[in-house]
């Protein structure tokens, strides 16, 4: 382990994700080195919270919530594992944090007092079970706020309108639309709230013990942020709930410091008393970051509960069908942006439990062993309602090469359509937002898949690399922390190039073959009719 380099000598940096099914760590050297990792994963080690995924899927099959103490228990848990481990928590200079987008945690009158005032003696659990004035955090893999989305359109002047403001149409998961939902449907809650922070906000608050600033990248995840000037859009607000703003608190670039950590760590676990923290973000906005990408064209393939294609924009172009437009995380000044399929791995593991009898590597040896484009079959697997197309019938629609609805697909061929399914929507709707690749990095559990991996190669028709770890919103989260702490002390804007020159290059893990990336060319065009009539049928 090397303990010094030019950013800083003997110091860490600390990335916390917060995400679906799991919190995860990753503490970086001064050099960038990944010198420790740790995870929890919510549903096994804190299984009273009955969380399936890390979430409570409700029967309308629309609501999906949280449980904000179980994010509490799950940080208080990582960070006493990493003290077992030995981790010199009191050499980490500064931490930062990735939060699963949109979710939103609902703090009540007097909740900053009890953050101000957390003590060593007691957990933070038990200290702060009573915070919460709405108990399940709708997250993003909700659906059910149709009615205010529609609303929220109509009152901006269209789609169009509202993605021109805010970077995106209005989508159900997006956090204006849940506030919505709450203030019409829970008026006393929505009352009884003094602060509503993102799940990356609250990962920050919890940090500094104090309510911490919305940062503007994760911000722009809500239909509620001016995309171009980065502050809240007042015709927005107005529109989602009575005195919002207040609310909301402030919103501020991804490289501020919000504060030191709460006097509550150094007691119980030993950091240091001048460790800061960074402004947290969302996870595929720290994925961007993790994944340095600074070039047009330079795309990511994120494969987690969620699949997303992003990449750095320097202008945006928001588009009222599809996609989002997200302030970027790491350069003040320009843009990301992203598509997001909501059937990612756990889409896929359910078709490998059917399938490959459970076994990711059969599921490999399928998809290397099975014809590219699938001798024309194609299905669309849609276990959760789809954000991209959108879906919202649950269920699989699977097709023959003339079009043709199947009830089944022969052996095999189901491991194989679900994967090209998943890339070619990418693919479609990527590319009518300006995402053209010409290099692709994969990161999430599925890039150590090497079928899957051939499949991206090809659909795409550009080369894959990937990182040594897999885990690029934690990584990413502690970038962000080293870059913070290096503008902070230069008292100014240091480029984030500058402060990663030396990390280590990623991968080549797969190059495309150009057979079977015209087959896939071709095979868009009837993959685009069917996926119109599928979402026409909803
Ligand atoms: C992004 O817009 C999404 O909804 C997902 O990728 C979540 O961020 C997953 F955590």
């Amino acid at each position: 382990m090397k303990k010094s380099g030019k950013n800083g000598t003997g110091v860490y940096f600390l990335g916390l994700d917060s995400s679906t099914q799991a919190i995860k760590a990753a503490l970086i050297d001064s050099n960038l080195n990944v010198v420790h990792e740790q995870a929890v994963n919510f549903d096994k080690e804190l299984p009273e919270f009955k969380t399936q995924g890390g979430a409570h899927l409700h029967s309308d099959g629309l609501t999906v919530t949280s449980p904000p103490l179980m994010w509490v228990a799950a940080l208080e848990c990582l960070l006493q594992k990493m003290q077992d481990d030995k981790c010199p928590l009191d050499r980490i200079a500064a931490v930062s944090g990735s939060g699963q987008q949109h979710g939103s945690v609902w703090l009540r009158k007097g909740a900053r007092l009890t953050l101000n005032g957390l003590v060593a003696e007691k957990s933070l659990r038990d200290q702060l079970t009573d915070v919460f004035s709405v108990a399940d955090s709708p997250i993003w893999m909700d659906s059910s706020t149709g009615e205010q989305c529609r609303a929220l359109e109509k009152a901006l002047g269209g789609a169009q309108a509202v993605a021109n403001l805010t970077g995106s149409r209005a989508y159900e998961r997006f956090t204006g639309n849940q506030i919505a939902k709450i203030y019409q449907n829970r008026p006393s809650e929505y009352a009884a709230t003094e602060r509503i922070c993102l799940v990356s906000s609250f990962l920050a608050s919890l940090l500094i013990g104090d309510y911490a600033p919305i940062d503007t990248s994760d911000g722009s995840g809500m239909n509620l942020m001016d995309i171009r000037k980065k502050k809240w859009a007042s015709a927005a607000l107005k529109q989602t709930a009575p005195a919002l703003e207040a609310k909301l608190g402030e919103i501020v670039p991804g490289h501020t410091v919000v504060g030191k950590m709460h006097a509550f760590y150094r007691r119980k676990f030993g950091f240091n008393p001048d460790c800061i923290v960074i402004a947290c973000s969302g996870d595929n906005p720290c994925s961007l970051a993790g994944m340095r990408l600074q070039r047009t064209g330079d795309i990511a393939i994120s494969l987690g509960t969620s699949d997303t294609l992003f990449g750095s924009l320097a202008k945006p172009k928001p588009s009222a069908s599809e996609g989002h437009i997200f302030a970027n995380p790491v350069e003040p000044k320009a843009y990301m942006a992203m598509v997001v399929r909501k059937n990612g791995s756990l889409t896929r593991e359910r078709v490998r439990d059917e399938a490959a009898g459970k076994s990711w590597d059969k599921f490999a040896k399928i998809l290397l062993d099975t014809p590219p484009g699938n001798n024309g079959l194609i299905g669309f697997y849609v276990d959760q309602p789809e954000i991209t197309p959108p879906i919202m019938k649950t269920g699989v629609y699977r097709f023959d090469a003339k079009g043709k609805k199947l009830g089944k697909f022969p052996v095999g061929a189901d491991v194989r359509a679900v994967v090209e399914s998943q890339f070619l929507s990418l693919r479609l709707h990527g590319d009518n937002i300006g995402l053209k690749p010409s290099a692709i990095l994969a990161t999430g559990g599925a890039s150590a898949n090497e079928g899957i991996l051939k499949v991206i190669a090809d659909v795409f028709g550009a080369p894959v690399c990937v990182g040594e770890q897999p885990n690029s919103g934690a990584i990413g989260a502690a970038y962000r922390a080293m870059h913070g702490w290096e503008c902070r002390k230069a008292e100014k804007f240091i480029p984030f190039a500058d402060v990663l020159a030396d990390a280590p290059p990623f991968r080549k893990a797969m190059e495309p073959d150009r057979a079977a990336h015209a087959v896939y060319t071709k095979m868009l065009k009837q993959y685009e009719k069917l996926e119109k009539k599928v979402v026409a049928e909803n």
